[in-house]
This record gives structure tokens, sequence and C-alpha cells, in this order.
């Protein structure tokens, strides 16, 4: 099982994964923690977090005979995304970059997938399912144990030689593999800059998260209005948000990926604020085919431009866009065109 081990490590790297770890399936632990975040409510409306019960901590109750779980982690930040100059430009979008490629979910299945064929070739038939953000896992929790980082205090997962740019993915198996030793802790320190930075004030004690309050619950989770207080927190940030992993310092470690299925498609990565307001439906499908922006549907992605248009300075151009959504067929785009519209209205008062 040692070699068996060392082999499945070797193998992930050559199928594209930065790093592989293994763990079992005692996640106890986080438990407690990860039902106390739900009582406070600050999953808000991602109630399938809720739905599943003790699963999502428990993984032999999610797959029976689970005894090892292999984490993987794959870098995503593609090279020359012209990040700060997008977010510190008002008339332009700011997308996160890990959505500015291809879904995700698909490439990193079909990866664990590869692993887990070359697994089975090695040794023959065993029990497994693959895994990445497609079930009740507590992936963080998974690949912190695994020895892959630790939970910083932002709750994304930091790798003390890669920073935190990458996706996690999981094989659970039915093989006593020998665990991996995890980080001894976190190496977060003394440090605050993402409690700081963060736009809405998400993080509001470290290691804790009010999804409610993060910029990406808004732009991607929440189906409805966004509460107003927090709209002209939000800047130009319409899918995502990247500020508190920007900011942090182990992200000076970090690489950018080779995985060309990553890079920016449709120049997504440094778009103007208008023109992608005025996409119609269909340039919208077509744009995002196969990116995991198009999971929001064309209602919500016109309700977050509209938001971002709104926190941008007045300019004309600007406001005509909006006119033009203000008879849109959903309330909820009318209501958020109707706000910025209102920003602008008063911008242009007190600058009179
Ligand atoms: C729900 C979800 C979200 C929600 C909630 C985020 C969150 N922090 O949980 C929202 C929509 C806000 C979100 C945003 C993002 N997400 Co997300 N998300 C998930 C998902 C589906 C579940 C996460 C979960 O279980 N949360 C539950 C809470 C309880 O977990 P937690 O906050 O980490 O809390 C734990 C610890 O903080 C700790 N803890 C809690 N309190 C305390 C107190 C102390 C004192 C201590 C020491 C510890 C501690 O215990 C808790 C239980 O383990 C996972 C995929 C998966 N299936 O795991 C992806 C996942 C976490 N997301 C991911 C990404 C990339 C993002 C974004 C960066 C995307 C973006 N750019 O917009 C942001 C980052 C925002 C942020 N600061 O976390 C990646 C993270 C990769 C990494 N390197 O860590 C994942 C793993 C997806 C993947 N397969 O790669 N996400
Ligand atoms: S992703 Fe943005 S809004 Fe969410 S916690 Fe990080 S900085 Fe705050
Ligand atoms: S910014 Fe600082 S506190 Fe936040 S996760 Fe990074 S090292 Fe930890």
């Amino acid at each position: 099982m040692q070699t068996l081990a060392a082999q499945i490590k070797e193998w992930g790297i050559e199928l594209g994964f930065q790093q592989i770890g293994i763990t079992d399936t005692d996640l106890s632990r986080y438990e407690k923690r990860f039902k106390d975040w739900l009582t406070k409510g600050f999953h808000g409306s991602m109630s399938y977090l809720q739905k599943h019960g003790d699963r999502r901590t428990q993984p032999s109750t999610l797959i029976p005979n689970s005894i090892s779980i292999i984490s993987a982690r794959m870098d995503y930040l593609p090279p020359d995304s012209d990040l700060l100059a997008t977010l510190n430009n008002p008339r332009k979008a700011y997308i996160s970059r890990y959505a500015l490629g291809r879904d995700y979910h698909r490439l990193m299945r079909k990866r664990l997938q590869l692993l887990a064929d070359r697994i089975q070739g090695a040794i023959g038939e065993f029990g497994y399912r693959v895994f990445c953000d497609s079930a009740p896992v507590l992936e963080k929790a998974i690949a912190e144990k695994a020895g892959l980082g630790w939970i910083g205090k932002h709750t994304n997962l930091i790798n003390s030689k890669a920073g935190s740019w990458f996706f996690l993915g999981e094989i659970y198996t039915d093989m006593q593999l020998p665990s991996d030793q995890e980080q001894s802790k976190s190496h977060c320190g003394s440090c605050t800059a993402c409690l700081t930075v963060c736009p809405t004030q998400a993080i509001i004690a470290p290691y804790q998260l009010d999804a409610r309050r993060c910029i990406s619950y808004l732009t991607i989770e929440l189906r409805e209005a966004i509460p107003l207080e927090l709209r002209p927190l939000m800047g130009n940030r319409i899918y995502g948000c990247d500020d508190c992993q920007l900011v942090c310092p182990w992200n000076k470690f970090a690489k950018y990926t080779k995985e060309k299925d990553f890079y920016p498609r449709h120049d997504l990565s440094s778009p103007e604020l208008i023109s992608l307001f005025l996409w119609s439906e269909a340039d919208f499908l077509q744009r995002t085919e196969g990116s995991a922006i198009r999971r929001i549907g064309y209602e919500c992605w016109l309700r977050n431009i509209a938001v971002a248009l709104g926190n941008a300075p007045f300019d004309e151009s600007i406001v005509h866009a909006l006119q033009k959504r203000l008879h849109h067929e959903s309330a909820l785009v009318r209501e958020h065109v109707e706000w910025a519209l209102w920003q602008h209205q008063n911008n242009a008062i007190i600058h009179k």
C-alpha cells in the first residue's frame, strides 16, 4: 500500500494535478464547526449545504465502505489576466479568475477518473467515487487532513509553496491507503489582511465566513434581489470575488496554470461592463457555453452587471445602457436597473 500510495501521487502529477494527498474518513473534528455555521444561518439560501444531514462530515454515510480519500489540487490562475487593472477600472467587469475558462467541475472529474482508471489498471477492481464540488463532500477539510495545506482565515485552503489559487477534488476509495501527515497548524500567524480588505466584511472573524455577505455568494448563489446595503460595496465584481486571495501574502508563491482550458475565453478577462450588459440572452448562452458562468442564468447576469454599472462613475453612455433595460421582462432586473439609475441621479445631483 505504501508503494501504491507513492505511485498514485506520481500518476496524479503526470495527469496534471499539482499535488495529491491521502487521508482517512474521520472528519469528526470539523463536524461541530460545520453545524454551528449552519445554525447561525451563514449559508443563506444554499440549502443544499443543509440537505444531506451528516453525509458531508461522515464520508462513509455518503459512500458506504469508504476507508481512504485521495485529495487532489489543481492550479487555475491564468497568466496575464489583467487582474488588478480590471478590478481597479470601474467601467470594466471583474470576473473571478477561476471562472474565465472552461467549467472546472467537468475537467477535474475527468482527470480524477483517469487517475482511478490508472489505479484500477495496476491493482484490478476497487470501490471508488470521484468528486469535485459535485456532492456533499467537505473538500477543504479533507484536503487539510490530507496534507495539502491549511484552511486560512479567509476560509480557503492555502499551501505554503503554492498559495490558494487552486481547485480541489477527491476520490473516495474502499482501500486502506496510508494517510499523509497534515500540516501541523495554520500559518496565517498575526496577519489579518483578508479580513481587512474584504469589501463587504464577510469574514466576520478569523476562519468564519458569513456567506450571506460574500460577493461570491451574492453574485453566483443568490437568485433573489441583492441586499441594498451591500450593493455599493460590490464595486465592479460581477461574478465571484478574489480580493481575499489577492491580498494574501502566501499567493506570492502561486504558479500560473498550464491548463489551456482555464485560460480566458471570449475576452472575459477584462471586458467593458456596457458591452456585457448589452448582450442578448442568445449572446449570453453562446459566449458562456462550457463555462461555470452559464449556471447563474441571464437574469442574474444582468442583475449583477446592473449593480456594477450603478457603482461606476457617472457617464451618459452608462445611463443610456441602463435605460435600455428599464422595461426588461424580469422584475428582478428592472429593480436593479432602477437602483443603478437612482445611484447615477444621486451622483449627478451631488456633483452639481
Ligand atoms: C459553499 C461554497 C462556497 C460558499 C461559502 C464559502 C465557504 N467559505 O464555505 C461561497 C459561495 C461564498 C463560496 C465562495 C468561494 N468559493 Co466556494 N465552495 C463552496 C463549497 C460548495 C462548500 C464549502 C463548505 O462546505 N462550506 C461550509 C463552511 C462551514 O466551511 P468553512 O467556511 O470552510 O468552515 C470551516 C473552517 O473555516 C473551520 N472553521 C470554522 N470556524 C472556525 C473557527 C476556528 C477558530 C477555526 C480554527 C476553524 C474554523 O471549520 C469549518 C468546517 O470545516 C466548496 C466545495 C465543497 N464541496 O467543499 C467550494 C469551494 C470551497 N469554493 C472554492 C472557491 C474557489 C471559492 C471562491 C474563491 C470563488 C470565487 N473566487 O468567488 C470563493 C471564496 C470565498 C471565501 N472567502 O471562502 C474552492 C476552494 C479551493 C481552495 N483553495 O480552498 C472549493 C473547495 C471548490 C473546489 N472544488 O475547488 N464557496
Ligand atoms: S471572496 Fe470577496 S467578499 Fe467573499 S470573503 Fe473574500 S474578499 Fe470577502
Ligand atoms: S491574508 Fe493573511 S490571514 Fe488571510 S488567509 Fe492569507 S495569511 Fe491568512
